[in-house]
C-alpha cells in the first residue's frame, strides 16, 4: 500500500456523507490499510433471502458513524476503503439462486429421482467453488500488500476463501466464531459450501487451523454437537451455558478472559450477527431467540486486544436489511458500528493505532 497523511482532509466531527466511500472517508483501494470486500451472495439461504443486500445496506448506514471510540484512537486515520461489489460475484449468486431454489424447495423423494435437480446441484456447488476461489485470490492478493482484508456477507458461505488465505499466511491461525448456529454440518441439502457447513469445511479443508471458538451457539443438529464435542481443536461456548454461568452470578468479564484464554496468538474472528440477540439484527436470515448483548461481544473484543494476542482479520456476514421497508437501516446500522469496532481492534492489535 502506498502512504498517505489524511489527518489534515478528514474532520472526524463533520457528518460523514455516503457520496465518499464507507465510513464517508476518501481513501483509495491503494491507500487503505483496511480493505472491505463486498460479497452479495444468497445462493443456499434456507429460509429468509436478503443478506446479498448487506454489503450495500452496510455501506449506506455508514455514514452515520462517530468515529469518537472510548476504546481506541481514530481507526479511520490508517485507511479504511470498501471495494465495488464484483459483477462476476453478482452474476454467480444469482445463476446460483435461480439453481438452489428449485433444490431447496424439493423434498428428497423428488431429489432420488429427479436427474435434472440432481445435475443442478453439482452445478451449484461448482458455483459455490467459484466463489471461494474469487474470495481467496482476492484476499491472498490484498494480504500479500500487507492490508487487512475483510469479507462482508452476504450469507455465512462467503468468508471460506478468506479463511483460507489467512491461515496460509498465519499458520496455527485460530478462529474466534460468533454465531446462533453451530455452521459445522457435514452438508445441508447436498450442498457443500452452504452456510450451516461452513466451520465444518474451515476445519476439515483448510490445513493449519488450530482452533475454533465457537461462542453464542444456540441452534444445532446431534450430527454438530457431537462433531464438535469430539473434535479437540474446538471449543463452544453455548448460549445457554453462557447465559446460566451469568444468572448464577458468575462475573462476565472472567467468562470473557476464559473465552479469550482459548485462542491461539494468532486470531481471526467469523462474525455472523445473529450470534447477538435478535434485537440486534431482526431482519438476519435465520433468528434464534436468546444470543449475546452488544456490550458482551464489546467486552470480549476488548479482552482480545487485552490480552496481547494479534487480531489479524476478521468478517461479518448474514447482515441483512428489512425487505419490506427501505428506510428501516437498524440491522445494517448495528452491522456497521460492529463492523468499525472489530476494525479499531485489528488495527490496534496489529500497532497501526493506539488504545485510548
Ligand atoms: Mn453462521
Amino acid at each position: 500500500m502506498t502512504k498517505k497523511s489524511t489527518r489534515t482532509i478528514i474532520d472526524p466531527n463533520a457528518k460523514a456523507t455516503s457520496k465518499d466511500g464507507i465510513y464517508g472517508l476518501p481513501f483509495k483501494e491503494s491507500e487503505a490499510r483496511v480493505v472491505f470486500i463486498p460479497v452479495p451472495w444468497d445462493v443456499t439461504t434456507s429460509y429468509q433471502a436478503g443478506t446479498s443486500k448487506g454489503p450495500g445496506a452496510i455501506l449506506a448506514a455508514s455514514e452515520q458513524i462517530d468515529f469518537f471510540d472510548l476504546d481506541f484512537i481514530d481507526a479511520y486515520q490508517a485507511g479504511l476503503f470498501m471495494k465495488k461489489e464484483s459483477a462476476k460475484i453478482i452474476k454467480l449468486n444469482s445463476e446460483g439462486r435461480l439453481l438452489a431454489k428449485k433444490i431447496i424447495d424439493a423434498d428428497d423423494a423428488t431429489m432420488a429421482k429427479n436427474k435434472v435437480l440432481q445435475k443442478n446441484l453439482v452445478k451449484v456447488n461448482q458455483i459455490c467453488n467459484d466463489l471461494n476461489n474469487e474470495v481467496y485470490n482476492e484476499t491472498k492478493k490484498l494480504l500479500s500488500n500487507d492490508q487487512i482484508a475483510v469479507v462482508v456477507g452476504g450469507d455465512h458461505a462467503t468468508p471460506f476463501g478468506a479463511i483460507k488465505a489467512y491461515a496460509e499466511k498465519y499458520p496455527k491461525l485460530g478462529i474466534l466464531h460468533f454465531d446462533a448456529h453451530s455452521d459445522t454440518r457435514n452438508a445441508y441439502m447436498g450442498f457443500e459450501n452452504s452456510h450451516a457447513s461452513i466451520m465444518h469445511n474451515v476445519m476439515e479443508k483448510i490445513s493449519g487451523i488450530s482452533k475454533l471458538v465457537q461462542v453464542g451457539i444456540r441452534d444445532f443438529c446431534e450430527q454438530e454437537y457431537l462433531y464438535t464435542k469430539e473434535n479437540k481443536k474446538v471449543e463452544v461456548y453455548f448460549d445457554q451455558t453462557l447465559a446460566r454461568r451469568k444468572m448464577s452470578g458468575e462475573n462476565f468479564q472472567k467468562i470473557a478472559k476464559e473465552i479469550i484464554s482459548k485462542l491461539p496468538e494468532h486470531v481471526y474472528i467469523s462474525f455472523d450477527i445473529d450470534g447477538l440477540d435478535p434485537r440486534f439484527c431482526p431482519n438476519t436470515g435465520t433468528p434464534v431467540p436468546g444470543g449475546l448483548d452488544y456490550q458482551e461481544v464489546m467486552l470480549i473484543i476488548n479482552e482480545l486486544v487485552a490480552s496481547g494476542k494479534k487480531l489479524v482479520g476478521f468478517d461479518l456476514v448474514e447482515v441483512a436489511p428489512n425487505p419490506k421497508d427501505k428506510s428501516n437501516e437498524w440491522d445494517a446500522n448495528v452491522g456497521m458500528r460492529l463492523l468499525y469496532k472489530m476494525t479499531s481492534a485489528s488495527l490496534a492489535t496489529m500497532g497501526h493505532i493506539k488504545k485510548r
